[in-house]
């Protein structure tokens, strides 16, 4: 299989450190979402990443569908979400959470800050995403995150975040600000699948 899309999109990323922990080997395929759109397009008709290329040709996007097939592949024992319950809704709850304040942080005030042309950018819409995503980045600081607890796929998606964050918008998540978040951070930055999948050698920051 082929997952398509670079590090630096913390969606992509959460793809490819899911198939690394259940030990699933992939091709990795880095085009750019933005550099290479033409092409991008022929993968994905939204032009956007991840995708995920099956070996029959069969093309999965949006990470949250393609963490549903992995984790219905691995089975219910491997899966990285629980299969239902509480447990299973306050991780979809933290996903949310941090997809959120990607989606806020990275496609609202990154984007209009990166992408759009400068004399067409909006100050106000810059700060009301950033106070939306910042809003769920001190939501997740207030929740819990035991350090013996396993990884599964809200670590895994807050992990993401918050280096997506972390790297692009430094001056947003200062060391000390949010201890509890610093301390998982430091926890999955030590991680083997999180090394393996850094873009700090990105020429950032940028677009995703
Ligand atoms: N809901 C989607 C979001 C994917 C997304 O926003 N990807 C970004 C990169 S991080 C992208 O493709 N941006 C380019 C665009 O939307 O034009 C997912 O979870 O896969």
């Amino acid at each position: 299989m082929i997952l398509v899309g670079q590090y630096d999109s913390p969606y992509t990323r959460r793809v490819a450190i899911s198939l690394l922990v259940l030990g699933i080997a992939y091709e990795h395929d880095t085009r750019s979402v933005f550099g290479d759109f033409a092409s991008m397009l022929k993968t994905n008709p939204l032009g956007r990443i991840p995708s995920l290329v099956l070996d029959d040709g069969t093309v999965l996007i949006d990470s949250a569908a393609i963490l549903d097939w992995i984790d219905e592949s691995v089975g219910p024992a491997r899966a990285l979400l629980p299969p239902s319950g509480t447990l299973r809704h306050e991780a979809l709850q933290r996903i949310a959470l941090a997809n959120g304040a990607v989606d806020k942080i990275g496609g609202g005030a990154n984007y209009e800050k990166l992408i759009r042309p400068e004399r067409y950018r909006w100050p106000q819409w810059i700060e009301r995403t950033t106070t939306q995503g910042l809003g769920a980045v001190a939501a997740l600081e207030r929740l819990a995150w035991p350090a013996d607890a396993p990884l599964d796929q809200a670590r895994i998606t807050t992990g993401c975040a918050l280096d997506y964050i972390r790297v692009t918008a430094p001056e947003l998540m200062p060391d000390g600000r949010y201890p509890n978040l610093d301390a998982l951070w430091r926890r999955l930055a030590a991680r083997p699948e999180f090394q393996a999948t850094s873009f700090r050698e990105y020429n950032v920051p940028r677009g995703k």
